[in-house]
């Protein structure tokens, strides 16, 4: 018996329900796009109940009963940063570099060569920024990656990265790019993004990579046939009208290059950073919140719930409100989440325990690669 059943179509359209939401309804039903109005509607009028359903029409229709997995493993080089996000928990200033770490290429080594013989399929590497680790450190690490085990995905680094190591080296974003390419790089993660809206940027992630040169290296790197994941920061002082303007630009950038394969929601955790006295949002919100995105991003195949970042409870309960993506088993390889106080203190899943949480709320585990094709199809598994 499946536990996600909604309302349908004709109850959601005849139940009592005020016409400026059934119009979106029908729009949505009928395949068609919402516009930036009716997504600011969503987010001050609608309902858990009333996105949940539509999300969730628009996820099965998308991507059926799956809900895909992977095999993946964080390095994260350092957490020593450069700047200074008012909301993270995990860089540490250069002035506290006693109470950071800073890997070179051969630790890195030693950490990818610690999965040697287990069936990881990704390596994700991302962290803070700091002058030594730059074009040549990871044009080193992504060439010994790929030497050591070419199979091996490397999705690393954001705009955040990228933006200060070209500028240090003194080359354009698309001469950057096409060297980490020609080094092993295969995809991006979707970090750095944080929130469009300029003055909400500069309050509190001042100084780093503006939207435009955020949306501008995606763009790029797309354009040399290659694929990027997209993420938005929410939960903290953002208003509705904050996040459906980062939904907007990147729906208007996936018109032009397609290039996106998942958005990501993250919330806003608040321990130990500079923002700690701003409250969580809800539960309530966060499924709200994954419910409107998969309505307003009608041209992004996946909806990834970040299990480590969200917890399993609610990462399990989101497969009802419009995500068909958990992420992967992680490893524990991850402190970014841990040191902003997420319920998850050491991230790690088993795939059978990935593969149960799914099944437990009545969808097909499917393992897949960075790229979405797919690695394991559980519904042609024999049990
Ligand atoms: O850009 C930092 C966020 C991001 C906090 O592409 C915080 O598959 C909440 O982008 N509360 C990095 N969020 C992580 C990231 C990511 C994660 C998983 C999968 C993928 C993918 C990408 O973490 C940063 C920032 O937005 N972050 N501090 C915090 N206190
Ligand atoms: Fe540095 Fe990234 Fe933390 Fe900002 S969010 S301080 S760029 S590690």
């Amino acid at each position: 018996m499946l536990t996600h059943a909604s309302l349908t179509p004709e109850l959601a359209l005849s139940s009592n329900i005020p016409d400026n939401l059934k119009a979106i309804a029908t729009k949505v039903y009928a395949g068609q796009r919402i516009t930036f109005e009716e997504g600011l509607t969503l987010y001050k009028e609608a309902d858990l109940a009333f996105v949940g359903t539509l999300a969730n029409f628009i996820r099965e229709k998308k991507n059926g009963n799956y809900v895909y997995f992977n095999h993946n493993f964080h390095v994260e080089p350092t957490n020593i940063c450069v700047y200074t996000c008012s909301f993270c928990s995990y860089s540490r200033l250069i002035k506290q570099r006693e109470q950071g770490w800073e890997l070179s290429v051969d630790q890195i080594m030693d950490v990818i060569k610690k999965y040697d013989g287990q069936a990881v399929t990704e390596v994700h590497i991302t962290g803070g920024v700091v002058p030594k680790q730059d074009l040549n450190f990871y044009t080193e690490l992504f060439t010994r990656i790929k030497k050591h085990r070419p199979e091996l995905h490397i999705k690393a680094l954001t705009p955040v990265e990228f933006h200060y190591i070209f500028k240090k080296a003194k080359l354009s974003y698309a001469e950057g790019l096409k060297i980490m390419r020609e080094a092993g790089l295969d995809s991006l993660p979707g970090g750095g993004a944080e929130i469009f809206d300029k003055d909400l940027r500069d309050k509190i992630a001042g100084g780093k990579c503006s939207s435009e040169e955020w949306l501008s290296i995606h763009e790029i790197w797309h354009g040399m046939g290659a694929q990027s994941n997209a993420t938005m920061l929410y939960g903290h002082i953002e208003t509705f009208e904050h996040r459906v303007d980062h939904m907007d630009r990147l729906r208007n950038l996936q018109d032009k290059t397609k290039g996106f394969n998942a958005f990501i929601p993250l919330k806003f955790r608040n321990k130990e950073n500079e923002m700690a006295h701003v409250p969580e949002v809800s539960v309530i919100e966060d499924l709200r919140n994954y419910a409107i995105a998969r309505i307003y991003l009608d041209n992004f195949q996946h909806i990834k719930a970040y299990w480590a970042m969200i917890g399993r409870n609610t990462a399990q309960l989101s497969l009802n409100f419009g995500t068909d993506d958990l992420d992967g088993t992680i490893d524990d390889t991850t402190k970014i989440y841990s040191m902003a106080g997420s319920e998850e203190q050491n991230p790690k899943l088993s795939t059978s325990q990935l593969v149960d949480l799914i099944k437990a709320v009545g969808r097909i585990p499917v393992e897949r690669d960075t790229l979405y094709h797919i690695v394991k199809d559980y519904s042609l598994v024999q049990p």
